[in-house]
């Protein structure tokens, strides 16, 4: 199976994204702590690189904070900041909002020595399901964007003011237009960032068994009593064993221990895991 989702809408949104980016001071740039290095888009990389940049390492409550660190080391300059956060979580967005106006400074700076208050403009752009519209709304503390546990919930581009002085501009999700590095596009599928419908929960889900327990060796045994397996099938076989899952005429039912593996996951039932 090759993983690869580039519908109509994101290509509208990049192109949106291109335009709207004239009115923009600063870049809010949502990365999935789980995977932040895979959550790069390499579309939006090449609009924003001029952009003074937050990376907002989103979802750090289900995330390996340690390996985040040591995997961003390698992006720190002086046009760019990093913030870890947790979107659901409120009351914590002036931290996200400082570094925004510190990241502007020039500008405010410049009209401040006039006696004039001005506003910044950020775009969040990043990939799909990465919580993009909860940060937005974590920024207003009102739900003035949709938001929902799947990928492609925002269709098209919109403005919010914050207050304070900042204008939000919440995007599509957006990926690329071929995803050539697979075991890039396993992880995103991992996360929820591509559709579901396109993917088959047997390979993903065996896959993903195969990947973790590289960087985490304990996970299956800890979550399923696995001790050692064969391959991706036999740690499917052997949950929806243990679990009974079968299908109608008592075959075990491989898709639905699929689908419980990527679900553990998703929802930080197999610990706090990074996969970059
Ligand atoms: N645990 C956790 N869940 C989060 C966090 N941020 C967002 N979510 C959840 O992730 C899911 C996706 O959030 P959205 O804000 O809709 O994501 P998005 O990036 O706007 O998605 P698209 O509009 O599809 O591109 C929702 O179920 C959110 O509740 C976070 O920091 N931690
Ligand atoms: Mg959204």
């Amino acid at each position: 199976m090759k993983i690869n989702w580039f519908p109509g809408h994101m290509n509208k949104a990049l192109k949106d994204i291109s335009e709207q980016l004239k009115k923009v001071d600063v870049v809010t740039y949502v990365l999935d702590a789980r995977i932040p290095l895979s959550s790069f888009n390499p579309s939006l990389d090449k609009l924003t690189q001029n952009k003074p940049t937050l990376f907002v390492l989103n979802k750090i409550d289900l995330a390996d904070e340690k390996r985040v660190k040591d995997l961003l080391k390698q992006f720190e300059n002086k046009n760019t900041d990093f913030v870890f956060y947790n979107s659901t979580l409120s009351g914590k967005s002036d931290i996200i909002l400082n570094k925004i106006k510190q990241l502007a400074h020039e500008k405010v700076e410049k009209y401040l020595s006039k006696g004039v208050k001005t506003t910044v403009r950020t775009m969040v752009v990043g990939i799909p399901n990465s919580g993009k519209s909860t940060l937005v709304n974590s920024l207003c503390r009102k739900a003035k964007t949709e938001t929902g546990d799947r990928a492609g919930v925002t269709k098209r581009g919109q403005w919010v003011s914050v207050g304070d002085c900042v204008e939000v501009y919440d995007t599509p999700g957006t990926l690329y237009p071929n995803i050539e590095n697979q075991n890039i596009a396993k992880k995103l599928a991992y996360v929820g960032s591509v559709r579901d419908e396109i993917l088959d929960f047997v390979e993903i889900g065996g896959a993903f068994a195969c990947d973790i327990v590289k960087i985490y060796p304990d996970v299956l045994k800890n979550r399923y009593e696995i001790d050692s397996f064969q391959d991706g099938f036999d740690v499917l076989n052997q949950i929806a064993k243990k679990r009974k899952f079968l299908c109608s005429g008592n075959e075990i039912d491989l898709e639905r221990a699929g689908r419980t593996i990527i679900d553990d996951f998703r929802k930080g039932r197999l610990g706090k895991l990074t996969l970059d």
